[in-house]
């Protein structure tokens, strides 16, 4: 890898996009930043960084090859960091043609343009290069209470749309490594939590609505179980992965911090009493329990000691201090919950909850 090295990331305006492309930025990585703004793509995570010469914000779809190919012509990356994805497990259920589209055929765009540029590399930049590939832990489906959390052997059992169209980039990334040699590594996270995350996501959601008194809707019986992780940490994980990950290699990474969904969103109530000073009834009595999700996995859960004894990576947030510090964010900032609280939010909301009641 070159001393100032160049990534080409996509997906860099969304949820764990911007985070590392604020953080790289910050470190003096160069980062060329591809992003379609989609209803989950916002600048105004990128605000902080608009006239930092280190980014430069294309505004284009993975799905454009001539873009592609000409952006990696023109920047050199040493990386390819790929978030761009649609990301939402309830969107996927509405409707699965963008999933298919953005994240099966996006990342096959990716993937052709990344080998011929790959090829074309000197040597020793060559062996450097890595395709660095974000999936998820939900291609692996859903654990029962006893069974041990997944790890990169895993087989592959996906149950919603959007995991099935993450497994299929899985597969394709997998292949274009064993037949073409393309150096990539492949992530399987779990879910994230932290600042930027557009609040149609369980933890902002549940933040914003306890703020403002509204019903905290819980699908099903509530205790379903995730595995949470700060989105900082994950970050770290990344760039760990992005410089020494071997090629070819899968790694699995979690936060260790396996709680069911209706414990989560009582916590967060909480951790929002604790901060307003408004009177009125504990907000764990908004908890409403709302139709189910189709297809709800019932538990994730992550081995990441690959991780740890191979790239020395560490969590650097319990739950406890990350839920903390998350819920101060989004009081914190108004201003940006009003930018992402509008429009296309409002249809979202209204169409996700109004038959589950
Ligand atoms: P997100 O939905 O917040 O952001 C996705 C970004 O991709 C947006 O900025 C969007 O504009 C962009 N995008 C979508 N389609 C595009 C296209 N065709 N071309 C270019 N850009 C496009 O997602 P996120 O939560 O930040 O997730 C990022 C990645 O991490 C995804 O691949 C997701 O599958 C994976 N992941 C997420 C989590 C999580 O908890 N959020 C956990 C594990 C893995
Ligand atoms: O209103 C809600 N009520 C509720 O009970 C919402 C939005 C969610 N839930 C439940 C469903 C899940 O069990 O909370 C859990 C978390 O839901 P999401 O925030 O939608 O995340 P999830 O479906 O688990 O997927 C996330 O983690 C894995 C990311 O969105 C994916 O991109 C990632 O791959």
């Amino acid at each position: 890898m070159t001393a100032v090295p160049t990534y080409l990331v996509t997906g860099g305006a969304g949820f764990i996009g911007s985070n590392f492309v604020l953080a790289q930025v910050a470190r003096g990585t160069r980062i060329v930043n591809l992003d379609a703004l989609t209803y989950a793509g916002n600048l105004a995570n990128l605000a902080s960084i608009a006239a930092d010469p280190g980014h430069t914000f294309v505004h284009g779809d993975i799905t454009d090859a001539g873009l592609v190919a000409s952006l990696l012509a023109t920047h050199q990356p040493d990386a390819i960091v790929h978030f761009a994805a649609e990301s939402h497990v309830d969107r996927s259920i509405q409707d699965a043609s963008a999933f298919v589209r953005t994240n099966v055929l996006g990342t096959h765009v990716l993937l052709d343009a990344a080998t011929r540029y790959w090829r074309g590399l000197p040597a020793a930049r060559a062996a450097a290069f890595r395709f660095v590939h974000i999936s998820t832990d939900e291609v692996y489906g859903s654990l029962g209470p006893a069974d041990p959390p997944f790890d990169a052997s895993s087989p592959y059992a996906p149950n919603s749309p959007y995991a099935a169209s993450k497994a299929a980039s899985d597969h394709f990334v997998r292949a274009y490594h064993r037949t073409h040699g393309l150096p990539a590594v492949t992530t399987h996270c779990s879910n994230n939590y932290g600042p930027l995350q557009l609040p149609e996501k369980l933890v902002p959601l549940m933040i914003l609505n306890a703020l403002r008194r509204l019903p905290l809707p819980v699908y099903g019986d509530g205790l379903n179980i995730r595995d949470w992780l700060h989105v900082e940490d994950h970050c770290a994980a990344i760039e760990l992965v992005t410089r020494h990950g071997r090629p070819g290699a899968v790694y699995t990474i979690g936060g260790g911090a396996e709680v069911t969904n209706l414990d989560l969103v009582q916590r967060l109530a909480d951790l929002v009493d604790g901060c307003a000073t408004d009177d009125g009834p504990p907000r764990r009595s908004l908890v409403t329990f709302v139709g189910d999700r189709p297809g709800h996995d019932r538990r994730y859960a992550i081995d990441d000691s690959a991780l740890r004894s191979e790239l020395g990576w560490r969590p650097r947030e319990s739950l406890e201090t990350g839920l903390r510090s998350t819920v101060r964010w989004y009081l914190d900032h108004a201003p940006w919950v009003d930018t992402v609280s509008s429009g296309e939010y409002r249809l979202w909301i209204e169409s996700n909850y109004a038959w589950r009641r």
